[in-house]
């Protein structure tokens, strides 16, 4: 017999390493440990999601026939690792060898290799590009650009297809995905699942043993199997994918969800299948419930930027999350774990992040991730923080994400230019600067939006790196008209500010 290692993100029924094993004689193991739960300091709710969407899984395989041992977090015997429990089982049920599917982790793959078992991994086949087709696609190519990729993927699956040709003539309806934030919002937001017994037993273990993590716990009404987050998605179908699209990059002071998803958790977890929820979506479309903005931006996340940064990640390697391509290593702001700030946005993205274990694109890559870019936040910190707070957050999706495109860390293999902006983006895709104690008009002076000042900070100090970049070269030439007085009060302010934010103030 052998183990069939299944973990907390492979809850798929069709997972290549069930699918290669024998329910008859084969056992599949399931652990929660120490080692996982803490490589990070994970939200609560995260924690919470995984070990009882884990628990489900276990019920569910065992209904299937299965042998699961399962291991809790509070069993005496738990090792506290993985590898530990594959080596504790193994000995326990006299095991051949094991069979696992690729982590999605370097961390994880390599200890996993180093184990003094006999262990056949298998690709993780739950994603439509394999490594193999990734990398023959980058193979070649000067710039690995999403788009391109994207539309291979169009071709490979026939999503939004009409003969060879993309539905409506064209590959990509981004242009009209840009609308600023609306007065009001007709979609009362994600489905909310009442905690059964097995989720508040959960609860209860999480708040003993990491209680003292950033986030809040409760309320929790994560969905936790497949047939939950399938309602999730239907209900999410019809109330928030028709304006999706038009409203994807707006932010607002009292809406945390807008029209968005919030299917990133269940797809990573392995409680959605990426091809059944694009199915889905494109269905809405051919029924005319959705129109086509909506359903190609919506698809083109999931078969292009979620299958792209999974190739990015595994086509660079494990030094990827160390890179630090524009030497940035000022500590990460208090304020990022809910110390008092004045600048309404960072506080609206952090406070949510708090409350929900969730923000979404435009929030961390135009907030909280453009502000530590500005800043010259040391991108490991910034990675790790990511890592910890998102309900979604794995290394092989969060790291191209932080790195890559948000902190331009990897020297411009994602971005072709930094993702930076100043108060005034913020201030057209949202409303929160008319809430703020800084005014987004001003650009110098005492109220002046850190956003503002920070944002030629980062080009003064960049100037050799970026100056040449065609994408920059107005934003240069902007800078270069100013006289040389204003740019030096600028760059003094915003050093002051960023004294201020060092020695803990509340700015
Ligand atoms: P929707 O807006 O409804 O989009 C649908 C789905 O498309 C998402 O659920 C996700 O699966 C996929 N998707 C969209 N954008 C991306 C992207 N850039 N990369 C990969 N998949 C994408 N996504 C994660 O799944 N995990 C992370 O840890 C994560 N960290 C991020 C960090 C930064 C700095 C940035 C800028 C983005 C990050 N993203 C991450 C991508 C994106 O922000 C989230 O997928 C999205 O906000 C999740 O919310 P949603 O399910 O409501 O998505
Ligand atoms: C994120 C996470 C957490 C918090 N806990 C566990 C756990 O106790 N057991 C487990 O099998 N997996 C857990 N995970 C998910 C793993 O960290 C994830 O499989 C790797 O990071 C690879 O993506
Ligand atoms: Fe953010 Fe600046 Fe607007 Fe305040 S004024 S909310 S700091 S962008």
């Amino acid at each position: 017999m052998r183990l069939v290692l299944v973990l907390g993100d492979q809850l798929s029924p069709n997972l290549s390493a069930l699918r290669k094993c024998d329910k008859a004689s084969d056992v599949v193991v399931m652990a929660e440990v120490g080692d996982e739960a803490s490589y990070v300091p994970h939200h609560p709710k995260k924690i919470a999601f995984l070990f009882a969407a884990m628990r489900k899984f276990a019920d569910h395989l065992r209904r299937d026939g299965w042998q699961v041992a399962y291991t809790r977090l509070d069993d005496p015997e738990n090792t506290g690792s993985i590898t530990g429990e594959l080596i504790r089982r193994a000995s326990e049920h006299k095991a051949a060898g094991v069979v696992y599917t690729e982590p999605g982790e370097w961390r994880l793959i390599a200890a996993l290799g180093d184990m003094p078992l006999k262990s056949h991994s298998l690709p993780d086949d739950r994603f439509i590009a394999s490594h193999a087709d990734f990398d023959a696609w980058a193979e070649g190519r000067k710039q690995l650009r999403m788009e391109y990729f994207y539309r291979d993927m169009r071709r490979k699956t026939g999503l939004l297809m009409d003969g060879d040709q993309p539905e409506g003539g064209k590959w990509n309806y981004d242009h009209d995905n840009r609308k600023p934030a609306p007065d009001s919002v007709d979609y009362a937001g994600p489905m909310q699942f009442t905690p059964d017994e097995t989720v508040e037993e959960v609860l209860d273990l999480v708040a003993r043993r990491f209680g003292n993590n950033f986030g809040d716990l409760r309320p929790f009404w994560f969905a936790i199997d497949t047939g939950q987050a399938r309602q999730h998605l239907a209900h999410w179908i019809k109330g928030g994918l028709p304006k999706f699209g038009d409203y994807q990059d707006a932010m607002l002071n009292d809406h945390k969800f807008l029209y968005h998803g919030i299917v990133g958790l269940y797809l990573n977890a392995g409680l959605l299948d990426p091809l059944e929820v694009c199915q889905a979506a494109e269905a809405a479309y051919r029924a005319g419930h959705a129109p086509l903005n909506a359903v190609e931006g919506f698809i083109r996340q999931i078969i292009g930027w979620r299958e792209y940064v999974r190739g990015i990640y595994f086509r660079e390697g494990p030094d990827y999350v160390s890179r630090n391509a524009l030497g940035h290593s000022r500590k990460l702001p208090a304020m990022y774990w809910g110390a008092p700030t004045k600048m309404n946005c960072i506080a609206k993205a952090v406070d949510q992040t708090k409350t929900e274990a969730y923000a979404h694109h435009i929030q961390r890559l135009m907030v909280t991730g453009n502000f530590a870019l500005l800043a010259g936040i040391d991108p490991v910190e910034v990675h790790e923080w990511y890592l910890a707070v998102y309900a979604d957050a794995y290394e092989w999706v969060e790291a191209p994400n932080v790195i890559g495109m948000s902190l331009f860390a990897d020297d411009g293999i994602i971005a072709s230019k930094p993702y930076i902006s100043s108060g005034n983006y913020i201030h057209k895709m949202s409303d929160y600067c008319g809430t703020c104690a800084y005014r987004v008009q001003d650009k110098t002076g005492a109220d002046a939006c850190p956003f503002n000042l920070l944002y030629w900070h980062f080009l003064n100090r960049h100037r050799d790196r970026f100056a040449s970049n065609p994408r920059m070269g107005n934003m240069y030439s902007v800078w270069d008209k100013m006289d040389a007085e204003r740019k030096a009060l600028i760059l003094g302010q915003a050093d002051k500010w960023l004294e201020h934010l060092e020695i803990g103030k509340n700015v």
